[in-house]
């Protein structure tokens, strides 16, 4: 509980901030988009991460307001990025269970986007296929909404869950992100080269983006791009960085 206590001043007081993971085009290495990845650093000097503080979030009404602050800022720096030479970038925010179920959220990030003037089509909503499970019904009303909106909804850690297959047959989803742990003992592991492959041939046939998580090494990238894999995200392509910190890192998008 004082976890809790401490997280809800957390928000009040703005020890919550966003940085930025660029993901690029794997072969020109060209800006495509971010993922907004949420930091907590606490007046002691002590910094907690989300994977310690989202799940104590999630267990009470706090990731809600968490999850509208995340969203809010998130489309306040896209707006200023329109102004940064970086027009067309995407911008992708982790969602968490319970704010995905909520029926409130089409309609709330329909008055955020109109109000700051940045495209549906450009927020990018990330969603694990263990979230999908809890209410799929519920889930999947809420996904066919935002999708009628223009937002996009894109398949993190794919490859880890349990239906993947089912759900993109009937699920409105724009790209898959094909989880770390295949992209890990690349070049070396045939199975893990085979699983990527059969990922990104999926997307080819189904009409996703496809986008490799977690390349760390240039050995990686290359057998990613032989595998038709077009966008990419890891240490190697960029750490996560604060909006300035990426503008300047990336001017017009290079
Ligand atoms: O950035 P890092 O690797 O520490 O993230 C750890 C976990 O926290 C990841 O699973 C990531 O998806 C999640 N996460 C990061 N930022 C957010 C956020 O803004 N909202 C939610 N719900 N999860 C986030
Ligand atoms: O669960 P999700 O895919 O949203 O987690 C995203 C997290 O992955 C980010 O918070 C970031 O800290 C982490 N991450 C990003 N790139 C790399 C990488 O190249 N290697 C490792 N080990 N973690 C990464
Ligand atoms: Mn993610
Ligand atoms: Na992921």
């Amino acid at each position: 509980l004082a976890i809790e206590t401490a997280l809800h001043e957390a928000l009040q007081t703005g020890q919550l901030y966003l940085l930025y993971q660029p993901i690029v085009d794997i072969a020109s290495g060209a800006l495509h988009g971010v993922e907004a990845l949420i930091r907590w650093h606490r007046p002691d000097g002590e910094t907690v991460p989300p994977d310690v503080f989202i799940p104590i979030a999630e267990q009470s009404h706090l990731i809600i307001d968490i999850g509208r602050w995340v969203l809010g800022q998130a489309l306040r720096d896209l707006a200023l990025l329109q102004r940064s030479g970086l027009a067309a970038l995407k911008i992708h925010v982790n969602m968490a269970a319970s704010e995905f179920t909520s029926s409130a959220l089409p309609q709330m990030l329909r008055t955020m986007s109109a109000e700051l003037a940045v495209p549906p089509s450009q927020v990018v909503l990330e969603l694990t296929e263990s979230m999908l499970m809890r209410q799929p019904e519920q889930v999947k009303r809420v996904m066919h909404q935002l999708r009628d909106i223009g937002f996009e909804i894109s398949l993190d850690d794919f490859g880890m869950g349990h239906s993947s297959l089912a759900m993109l047959k009937s699920l409105p989803i724009s790209s898959l992100k094909i989880d770390r742990s295949f992209v890990r003992d690349l070049p070396t592991g045939e199975r893990d080269r085979a699983i990527a492959q059969t990922i990104v041939g999926l997307g080819q046939h189904l009409q996703l983006e496809v986008i490799a998580e977690g390349i760390e090494s240039a050995e990686q990238r290359a057998v990613l791009a032989d595998c038709g894999c077009r966008f990419g995200q890891g240490w190697l392509l960029g750490r996560p960085l604060p909006l300035q910190g990426l503008i300047a890192a990336f001017p017009n998008g290079r």
